[in-house]
């Protein structure tokens, strides 16, 4: 048996690159351009994730007013700023580093808009909600990039959004169980990452060139999604001569019925009628979208 420990961490079975994809530009929003990797026709959903964009927009272009209902959204801001305004009147800006961490529950109405010059990009992830979570109560958690924690050992650094690793641990509240790491790997680095067993488990690539799985596997660079097999972690080398940037999620399974019109996912055909039911009638945690407006005026069809 191989100990695991802050200090001694070892991986019984490491796990493969079962799927690889790259994810290329695609239009969302108004004006906006996203690399959807799951969430795309041939990756409908990777339980419990529903979508994973790298986004960019460039102002007047955004994601002005939209719903959501069932799931919840994770922005991580890589370059630039966006300005999240909702029905509430929750108002804030995300930059660089930041996370928001939004628990849509049974229901929000929002605008997300560049808040900068030139252009902002991100991750946008979106993680499904159990039966009995999506009509909760919505919910933010935000933290700004200074104060999200940050490990650093063996010429690897590691951001943690959600989940723990070299010995560091994140405060987000995760619904669904979820891990989120942000590394980056110096050139000779070699990393790994325990990742719970029964758990599905992915790497985007951000910047770089990186080794994942087996060390004689080929290199892989930026925009593609690798979807990892069963084992116990990750092993990734960089055995390039630059710094490889990755972001490793994983997620407990829901197993269960999904059906999604846009952004509002449940388990049945009733429950999205009556979800399309609730936003036409501003009934069931839609009360508040009659009346308001984001400062941009618009809104965004689905
Ligand atoms: C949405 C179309 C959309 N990816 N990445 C339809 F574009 C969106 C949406 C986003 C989004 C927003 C940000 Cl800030 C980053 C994104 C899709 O807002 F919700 C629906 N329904
Ligand atoms: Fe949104």
């Amino acid at each position: 048996m191989l100990e695991k420990g802050n200090s001694c961490v070892g991986l019984n079975e490491p796990r493969l690159v079962a799927r690889k994809f790259l994810a290329r530009p695609q239009h969302e929003g108004v004006g906006a351009v996203v690399r959807r990797s799951i969430g795309r026709f041939e990756l409908r959903y990777f339980d419990p994730f529903l979508v994973l964009d790298e986004f960019s927009v460039t102002a007047p272009a955004g994601f002005p007013d939209h719903p959501h209902r069932g799931f919840e959204t994770v922005t991580y801001m890589l370059q630039g700023a966006v300005t999240h305004e909702d029905f509430e009147g929750h108002k804030g800006t995300i930059g660089t580093g930041d996370i928001q961490w939004m628990t849509a529950g049974r229901g929000i109405v929002h605008s997300e808009m560049p808040a900068a010059q030139g252009t902002q990009k991100g991750l946008q992830l979106w993680i499904n909600l159990s039966s009995k979570n999506k009509m909760i109560e919505p919910r933010y958690q935000e933290i700004s990039s200074k104060d999200i924690a940050e490990a650093t050992r063996d010429g690897i650094k590691v951001r943690v959004i959600a989940g723990e690793a070299l010995g560091t641990k994140s405060p987000i509240y995760t619904r669904t169980p979820t891990m989120y790491l942000d590394f980056t790997l110096d050139p000779g680095a070699h990393l790994q990452q325990p990742i719970p067993d029964s758990w599905n488990a992915f790497v985007y690539v951000l910047e770089g060139e990186g080794i994942f799985g087996r060390s004689k596997s080929s290199p892989v660079n930026a925009h593609h999604l690798l979807l990892l097999g069963s084992g116990d972690g990750l092993e990734a080398w960089n055995k390039s001569s630059k710094s490889l940037r990755f972001i490793l999620v994983g997620g407990e399974p829901l197993c269960e019925p999904l059906v999604q019109f846009g952004p509002f996912v449940m388990n049945t055909q009733e429950e999205i009628d009556q979800t399309i039911d609730d936003f036409e009638n501003y009934t069931n945690g839609f009360e508040k979208a009659r009346h308001w407006r984001s400062e941009s005026g618009l809104s965004l069809d689905f």
